[in-house]
């Protein structure tokens, strides 16, 4: 059975599933041009004669619902933030949301599941978007026989097929299907630091102080699990966080913004009034005897609420709505939200009785049994949990994370439908992107991971998840210096840019390791900083036309195939290339430059596209601006509203004509919903500047624009303007 949802989309119903999330733009619509035929259950999907899947074949596998096809041509991008290379061709990946702390080159599955890829060939490229959110596995070709697989624990499932486009129409097009992204408030670009093990008031405190008193931008302070009492979300500990709403408020005199940590599960505890209430009106998980399902997390005995349900979330959203008027916090972070569950006291009891008659002379049988454990936790936990009208846990598990942040979101909304707030989940599907944005979990301090986490924005950004970051340093491991600074410089150019660590692992602040890092790492933040403007402006921009703010080679020059297959660079919105460092010692580094001439930003020199080696010592970080594009700067700050903004910096670097358009609003509310926003072409050629007047209801101060214009042969001019809300035309000579 297929339909089409709009002229570049069709959907396509393989056996006979439920749709349980169905995305928020399906609705019937245009007919497109590709020819569809069905043959008993098998589709032929063609366009201006190319076939774009062939052989399709459904079997059963006992409770399994499989699918096979003949495996696409080309690369495959996509899926989220799953480990291994950018290209996801020649593997396989399994989708059940996982609380896995250590990614190594083979952890599957992790935290989130992103059905959706895009096949890109050197001629053609489509989307394809397996909507479910049960146990799923897909086999892009492993076996190297021209074989795609796709395997569902369940009745069937839904293809949402996206043709014909470019993989920025692809992208756009999985938007409309599955919704725009959040607008995170202006600060949620800033810095932010981190650490599980802050232990208490004073230690922050300590923290906080340290950025202002050596100058090193910081907005954000996240709080992790400690500011609880006993891991009961929203409280707080009232000896080491004693008097909460006013340790927020010294923090907010200091222009911090305070964002703490919400775990998934609540703590079984008697005169606890969550609990309570979610006790007493059956909003918690069940097991298939009808009872609470009740498993250990940090809590110690835990039990979950049902996000599935809408009076559930609507309850659990009031939740963070209280919180915020008790103490004033400006943005949550949800975890554990796979969810995780530890054990249960059943596998615990199996344990031990497995274990009992286990001694250091069993040798082998002694990793097997361990084991056996691991796979016994894999299956087990999810197999007794049942939602409401008995709906099993593994048919709906991966939406769990993104159901309990759409409670986040809609409860915030729904209290103060004025106020952005930054939410950020771990766990997700399809769809988060309404309502916050995503960390990628537990990495560490390993070099790998620099690239690692370079694949991961690049993937989350073209699954539609734009407002995405990792943890800089490395959360599990100790962080060394250069490794740090590394790690620094790719988070600088991500979305959201934030240094978190473990607990009982080395610190990792800005300064811990003396003066020569630290200065290094404070430049860092402060190009960070100056960027604001870029970053800020292209984010609303590309959030308003589905557009992500990092985006793989191939998103802006796909006519060339050399980028397809490129992972370690990317454009951080639409002027800047950065090709960051991923290995110790390195000081080199070989690039890639499409296209068009780009300035290598840290020395000035202007380069022809094609392989490059530049220069890149540890404080360097490889930046190139593309031909005819403008970078917006600012003076850097301590953190982002702490002063008017006098001046704005244009670096343009110009070959025949640039034109750009700059979007700010207030950076806080929802008024630009309404209007209250300022949009302004600028256009810049080399014998003018022209400002066009400024669209929209929210007025910016009259500024000095000064203009840095580098012509490709050379020449440098620099003119300064004073910019009211009027249209300007400067003459340029
Ligand atoms: O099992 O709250 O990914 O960022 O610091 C660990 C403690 C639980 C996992 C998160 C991490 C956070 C940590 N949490």
């Amino acid at each position: 059975m297929w339909t089409w949802v709009s002229k570049n989309t069709l959907r396509l119903v393989y056996g006979s599933p439920k749709e349980w999330f169905a995305p928020e733009g399906f609705k019937e619509g245009e007919h497109g041009n590709v020819e569809v035929t069905e043959e008993e259950g098998k589709f032929l999907l063609k366009a201006n004669g190319r076939i774009l899947q062939e052989d399709i074949s459904i079997s059963r596998d006992g409770e399994y619902f499989c699918l096979t096809m003949k495996m696409w041509r080309g690369n495959i991008f996509g899926l989220g933030d799953k480990m291994g290379p950018m290209n996801r061709r020649q593997r396989k990946y399994i989708f059940f949301n996982a609380d896995d702390p250590i990614h190594t080159p083979i952890a599957d599955p992790l935290y989130k599941s992103i059905p959706f890829f895009i096949v890109l060939d050197r001629k053609t490229s489509f989307g394809v978007f397996f909507n479910y959110p049960g146990y799923m596995e897909m086999d892009f070709d492993s076996e190297g026989k021209g074989v795609f697989k796709i395997k569902v624990r369940g009745e069937g499932l839904v293809e949402y097929f996206i043709f014909n486009s470019s993989v920025k129409e692809i992208i756009r097009e999985f938007l409309n299907l599955t919704g725009k992204n959040f607008p995170a408030p202006i600060w949620a670009f800033g810095y932010h630091q981190s650490r599980w093990g802050y232990t208490d008031r004073n230690v922050v405190m300590e923290i906080a102080r340290k950025f202002r008193e050596k100058g090193i931008p910081c907005d954000g302070i996240f709080l992790d699990l400690e500011h609880m009492d006993s891991f009961k979300n929203f409280t707080w500990d009232e000896e080491n966080f004693k008097e909460f709403p006013e340790f927020v408020k010294e923090l907010h005199d200091m222009g911090f913004k305070v964002v703490p940590i919400v775990d998934a599960g609540v703590k079984v505890e008697e005169g606890y009034e969550i609990f309570n209430e979610g006790k007493k009106n059956g909003y918690f998980l069940k097991t298939k005897d009808g009872k609470d399902f009740e498993g250990a997390v940090w809590p110690g005995r835990t039990r979950f609420p049902d996000f599935t349900r809408d009076d559930v979330r609507e309850w659990w959203g009031e939740k963070y709505a209280n919180f915020v008027e008790k103490t004033n916090v400006d943005g949550f972070w949800n975890d554990m939200n796979e969810p995780t569950i530890f054990a249960t006291q059943e596998e615990l009891d199996e344990m031990r009785e497995r274990m009992a008659d286990i001694d250091l002379d069993d040798g082998w049988m002694i990793p097997l049994t361990l084991l056996s454990f691991s796979n016994v936790f894999k299956s087990q936990r999810e197999e007794e949990i049942v939602h409401k009208d008995d709906l099993p846990h593994w048919k709906v598990r991966n939406a769990y994370g993104m159901l309990m942040t759409k409670a986040c979101w809609e409860g915030l909304k729904k209290r103060f439908p004025n106020r952005r707030f930054l939410i950020l989940s771990r766990s997700a599907y399809p769809g988060i992107q309404k309502y916050g944005g995503v960390w990628t979990g537990d990495n560490h301090s390993w070099w790998e991971h620099i690239l690692q986490e370079m694949i991961n924005i690049q993937s989350l950004s073209i699954c539609g998840i734009f407002f995405c970051g990792f943890d800089v340093g490395g959360f599990g491991g100790d962080v060394t210096p250069e490794l740090l600074v590394r790690f620094y410089q790719l988070g600088a150019f991500t979305p959201f840019f934030r240094n978190h660590s473990a607990i009982g692992t080395k610190r990792q602040e800005p300064w811990v390791f003396g003066e020569y890092y630290e200065n290094v790492i404070k430049e860092i933040i402060n190009l960070r900083y100056s960027l604001i403007p870029y970053i800020y402006s292209s984010y609303m921009l590309g959030i308003m036309k589905n557009v992500p703010l990092v985006r793989p080679l191939f998103f802006e020059f796909q006519d060339d195939p050399v980028t397809h297959t490129i992972e370690d660079e990317y454009m951080f919105g639409p002027s800047i290339l950065v090709a960051p460092i991923y290995r110790f010692g390195q000081e080199k580094r070989v690039v890639y430059l499409p296209k068009v001439r780009w300035l290598y930003i840290p020395t000035g020199e202007i380069m022809k596209p094609g392989w490059r080696v530049v220069d890149a010592p540890l404080e360097v970080i490889p930046l190139f601006q593309r031909e005819d594009t403008a970078v917006v700067k600012m003076d850097p700050q301590n953190f982002i509203f702490e002063k008017d903004l006098k001046r704005l910096y244009f670096d343009v670097f110009l070959n025949e004509r640039v034109e750009i358009e700059l979007y700010e609003d207030d950076g806080e509310s929802f008024s630009f919903e309404e209007g209250d926003f300022s949009l302004r072409r600028v256009l810049i050629t080399r014998d003018k500047i022209e400002v066009e007047s400024s669209r929209g209801g929210y007025k910016p101060p009259v500024r000095e624009w000064v203009f840095k214009i580098l012509e490709v042969e050379g020449r440098i001019r620099e003119i300064s303007i004073l910019v009211d809300e009027r249209d300007l035309k400067i003459p340029l000579r």
